[in-house]
């Protein structure tokens, strides 16, 4: 598909959030309404959430800890929760939600007989463009956010001199202690705090980061008037609004930041600059992410004109193209919601309209946060990972406390969610709160950007202390099975979210001995820590093993089972997915894990469905995974449930962007894997593992793959033609095609193609 193609389509205005289009430049997000005469952009700030710094620790938790286990082991599970919900909680119970911060409206006169309207998304130009004719005369409203040049930028035209007249407001729903200010002849500000907020719980989350946004204009002809409380733009040519925004919050344990400073350097940035040249700098450096990848799967010129149509139509007949859309659709949003130095993508990426979102829009650490990260080596967005590795850093310092406050434990952990607090204990209740494997997960992503890159510079100064000091919590948390010693169990924990609080799910298991074997192999990378290095590995063989159940499923948890359910979550396959430690080389597991997924079915939330998206492919069953897709292209707008609303964002329902990026990578899984090794350690690029029957023709550019490489693959009638792999850093080339394992070079040239079948 040309990058031209690459646009979501309508035909009318937004009338909900989210009908409206997202614009993001990693810290500041915006949705578009397209609206004719009171126009809307609603817009966030990724740092300005509820509540102050706080460690959220219980000091004598660990006092409880081997009460809660013995409990388990003697299998009383209610007792074990109700002591663990009265002892071993985060203080206070729930972690603060992320707020929304404002609205620019633009208010016109009526527009009259109205026609030719349109509003689009370019993901490749990166902008959000709206159209129409009203008494002769075609205006264009464009809004862009700039990652350069850290603003929100909107452009009103019209093909006839003097056309726009309109007043511009800015407001904030936080409406207790907020104000605007007149701050200059062309720039309106709002300045406050958010609303206090309290939860369900009564707890108070007092609003107390600070937030400044400033609207400035710049207008060709005409003329303009800032009030106290709104700009007054009359008969100009045409008109570019500058937004930006900033707040106190410094970082999770300082509210010292200046948002007036911060207001004050964008618009510095901005100013002499012309709106060409702010566009084209937007683009140059949107383009340097987004082009890195192209993808065709072939199908696609639909008759459907706009994108809720193509959605509409998706389930009577499946459009190749549309999945390859969604695809891109991903990579754009990521691009979107996650620059180096801003926070990381939340459970809405950068983008929330609600004072109260669900689940509070944080960070979701037993699926959603990992999801959401998971295209960022493989689609070529590498860079888009970073603010992952510094929330990490924020949490060896937080999670260091509930070591050792809850477990007595060496190193830092964190539970299943934080916040922008890095929030790291057991929240909201005990049977499913407690999950203390948020780190071990969540160290994948340090050591997964070591597989892709080969940094060692990243490896040594970044990943490996996180790392190894996560290494060091499970150190001390394992113990002993008491019916076979031998074997060494998590808990308490719960096999996420189903079954209440344990010992010994599977999950853990896997995630912990996969933790302590790539810290090792990291150490000797790196030559260090030998010692530490063997006790990694001698532990993690000793961690109880992945089993096989009655019903010939695996089994979820060590001390019960329970194989025909349908839950939304299938965490024991994690070892299959986005794990590795179930293959086609682990041949009795890998069966297992098909029953698996089987008996859960293929519904699901929308992140639950674009997880067996990624589980299927792994599964090397590609027309399963196109299956999966047919129920997860549903129109949410419409139908309700799970699927994606009109603009594309994936409904779990409601929103949650887990889905867009799950998707994203699942695409990418079913055309390459990267993640079995040979004897040697080599990692093999498995060439269209689960190309299912409905993409027959096809191609994709730009794809990563571990042990540093860059993939092109053509396909035809279901069949591979070509591939072309640049060589990243010089590491030996093993393709697998089908059964087949070729050894394209023994050693690579670092810059240089390979091509496959070799010409
Ligand atoms: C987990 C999931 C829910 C939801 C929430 C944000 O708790 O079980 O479905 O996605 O995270």
């Amino acid at each position: 598909m040309g990058w031209g193609q690459l646009k979501l389509n309508y035909d009318e205005p937004a009338k909900k959030w989210t009908d409206a289009l997202p614009v993001g430049n990693g810290s500041m997000g915006a949705m578009v309404y397209g609206q004719l005469d009171k126009d809307r952009i609603q817009f966030n700030h990724d740092t300005l959430w509820a509540g102050a710094p706080t460690t959220y620790t219980n000091p004598g938790a660990h006092e409880h800890l081997q009460e809660v286990r013995d409990l388990l082991f003697a299998g009383k599970r209610k007792e074990a929760e109700s002591i663990a919900a009265r002892n071993c909680m985060s203080k206070p119970l729930r972690q603060a939600p992320y707020q929304p911060f404002g609205d620019v409206y633009l208010e016109f006169p009526k527009f009259k007989d109205v026609s030719e309207y349109s509003r689009s998304l370019d993901l490749d130009a990166a902008v959000v463009t709206t159209s129409f004719q009203s008494a002769g005369v075609t205006y264009k409203r464009s809004v862009f956010a700039s990652h350069p040049d850290k603003v929100i930028v909107v452009r009103i035209e019209a093909d006839q001199p003097q056309s726009i007249t309109f007043d511009a407001l800015l407001t904030t729903t936080h409406e207790t202690s907020s104000s605007n200010m007149k701050v200059d002849e062309k720039t309106l500000g709002l300045k406050g705090r958010p609303d206090d907020f309290t939860n369900r719980q009564k707890t108070l989350y007092p609003g107390t980061i600070e937030f400044e946004a400033r609207l400035q204009v710049e207008s060709t002809g005409g003329t303009v008037e800032v009030l106290d409380d709104r700009i007054k733009i009359q008969s100009a040519d045409a008109v570019v609004l500058y937004l930006v925004g900033g707040t106190s919050y410094e970082n999770f344990q300082s509210l010292a930041a200046d948002p007036a400073a911060q207001c004050k350097d964008a618009l510095a940035s901005v100013a002499g600059k012309s709106y060409d040249k702010i566009l084209a700098d937007h683009q140059t450096d949107h383009r340097s992410l987004f082009r890195r990848m192209q993808i065709d799967l072939g199908g696609g010129h639909s008759a459907h004109k706009t994108t809720d149509e193509r959605l509409n139509a998706y389930a009577g007949n499946p459009d190749p193209n549309f999945v390859a859309l969604l695809h891109q659709y991903g990579r754009y949003l990521l691009i979107a919601c996650s620059r180096p130095g801003s926070q990381a993508a939340n459970l809405q990426g950068v983008w929330n309209d609600s004072k109260q979102p669900a689940w509070e829009s944080k960070y979701t650490l037993n699926i959603n946060f990992q999801m959401n990260y998971w295209p960022a080596e493989q689609a070529n967005l590498s860079e888009c990972h970073e603010p992952v590795f510094d929330l990490i850093d924020d949490l060896t310092v937080s999670g260091a406390i509930i070591a050792k406050d809850f477990y007595q434990a060496r190193g830092w952990v964190t539970n299943h969610n934080t916040d922008i607090w890095r929030g790291a204990a057991a929240i909201n209740n005990s049977h499913q709160g407690t999950w203390p494997l948020g780190s071990a997960w969540i160290c994948q992503h340090l050591w997964e950007r070591y597989r892709f890159s080969g940094d060692k510079g990243f490896l040594r100064e970044r990943a490996y202390q996180p790392m190894k000091q996560a290494c060091q919590f499970y150190l001390d948390y394992l113990v002993e099975d008491p019916k076979a010693p031998e074997w060494l169990v998590s808990g308490p924990s719960n096999s996420p979210e189903h079954g209440g609080l344990v010992m010994g799910p599977t999950m853990d298991h896997q995630l912990i001995r996969s933790l302590m074997r790539y810290t090792a192999e990291a150490a000797a990378v790196l030559e260090v820590d030998d010692d530490f290095a063997a006790t990694l590995r001698k532990t993690a063989d000793r961690i109880a093993p992945n089993e096989i159940g009655s019903a010939g499923q695996l089994k979820e948890w060590r001390y019960k089972e329970n194989p025909r359910n349908t839950h939304r979550h299938v965490s024991h396959l994690w070892g299959l997915h986005p794990g590795e430690e179930i293959t086609p080389d682990t041949p009795d597991l890998f069966e297992a894990a098909r029953k698996t997924l089987e008996f859960r079915g293929d519904a699901g939330t929308g992140w639950s469905r674009a997880w067996k998206v990624n589980f299927w492919s792994r599964l090397r069953d590609g027309d399963h995974m196109a299956k999966i897709l047919g129920g997860f292209f549903v129109n949410s707008s419409i139908k309700g449930g799970p699927g994606f609303y009109n603009n594309l964002f994936d409904a779990h329902a409601p929103f949650q962007i887990d889905g867009n990026f799950g998707l994203t990578a699942g695409v990418c899984e079913s055309l390459l894997q990267t993640h079995r090794r040979t004897d040697k350690g080599d990692y093999v690029l498995d060439l269209l593992p689960a190309l299912p029957s409905q993409w027959p023709t096809g191609s994709i550019s730009g794809m990563r793959a571990r042990g540093g490489f860059e993939v092109s693959l053509r396909w035809q009638d279901g069949k591979l033609q070509q591939a072309e792999i640049k060589s990243l850093i010089g590491n030996r080339l093993v393709i697998r095609d089908g059964e087949q394992l070729t050894v394209l070079a023994e050693k690579t040239e670092p810059g240089k193609t390979y091509v496959y079948p070799a010409d």
